[in-house]
């Protein structure tokens, strides 16, 4: 069966960064579709008056704010209905460059059946907290996948075949906030899903350039430390399974 791409953007108050995100992003693909996370300060405004001239970009708007990982699944939800089989997921705020989505979509589309995972290329203005913080997610996604492949597992922009991520968010309800990007590539990798990475260059904007960030350091961390920890014992418990039915298969 051929494969249905669409590119979608979960936003929760990105301020006037959001139009111009959308606007690269529908540059690059159609059709686009915006899932705006329960935002109050007015920035899908412009965005539903956009949705008039233009046919190929969707606003999905949820009354109230459920976290990231929430948003995406709304859209992954509707995007599955209405026959799309890929999603290109992406950040409202500017730091994932539109220009790649064009390579990420080829790739996926060379191999349907895995995740296309964008690799950070970090500029001289990334914070050095946030290259240093990821690297301790990085080592423990790689303990908990067993050297799968995942060069990053915190970045967002990525290409995932909807139905496997479905099946991975159905069956936790977790992954809602900001352990969702993790935890999906932990989680479809422990489903047999392969890893293709592509180095794609981030930026981090200052605020002078319309950029916001709403991870907060000590509780985003503390998600992220329970995330890595719940994996840690599902990879556990894993390989008691595996280890089980090895012996039993000997019996
Ligand atoms: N933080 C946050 N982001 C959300 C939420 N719902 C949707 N999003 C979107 O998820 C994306 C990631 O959020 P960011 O706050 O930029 O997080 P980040 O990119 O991991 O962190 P930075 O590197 O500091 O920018 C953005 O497109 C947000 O608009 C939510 O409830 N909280
Ligand atoms: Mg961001």
């Amino acid at each position: 069966m051929a494969s249905r791409h669409l590119v979608l953007i979960p936003s929760y108050n990105t301020g006037p960064r959001l139009l111009r995100t959308v606007r690269e992003a529908r540059a690059a693909w159609s059709p686009v579709w915006v899932v705006v996370d329960g935002s109050t300060d007015g920035s899908d405004a412009a965005l539903l008056q956009a949705v008039q001239a233009d046919p190929e970009l969707r606003v999905i708007r949820l009354t109230r704010n459920q976290g990231k990982g929430a948003a995406v699944l709304h859209g992954l939800l509707a995007a599955q209905q209405a026959g799309f089989s890929h999603a290109l997921v992406m950040d409202s705020d500017g730091q994932h460059p539109a220009e790649g989505i064009g390579a990420m979509i080829a790739a996926s589309r060379a191999a349907p059946e895995a995740m296309i995972l964008g690799a950070p290329i970090f500029g001289p203005e990334a914070p050095r907290i946030r290259i240093q913080g990821r690297k301790i997610s990085n080592w423990l996604a790689r303990i908990e996948t067993r050297g799968a492949g995942i060069e990053d597992v915190l970045f967002g922009f990525r290409v995932y075949p909807i139905a496997l991520l479905l099946q991975v968010m159905d069956g936790t309800r977790w992954m809602r906030r900001f352990d969702f990007d993790p935890e999906a590539v932990v989680r479809l990798a422990w489903n047999g899903v392969a890893a293709v990475n592509l180095p794609t260059p981030v930026r981090y904007l200052s605020p002078e350039e319309g950029g916001v960030s709403h991870f907060h350091y000590l509780r985003d961390n503390l998600r992220l430390t329970w995330m890595h920890t719940r994996l840690v014992l599902g990879m556990l418990a894993r390989r008691a399974g595996l280890r089980r039915q090895g012996g039993a298969g000997r019996a």
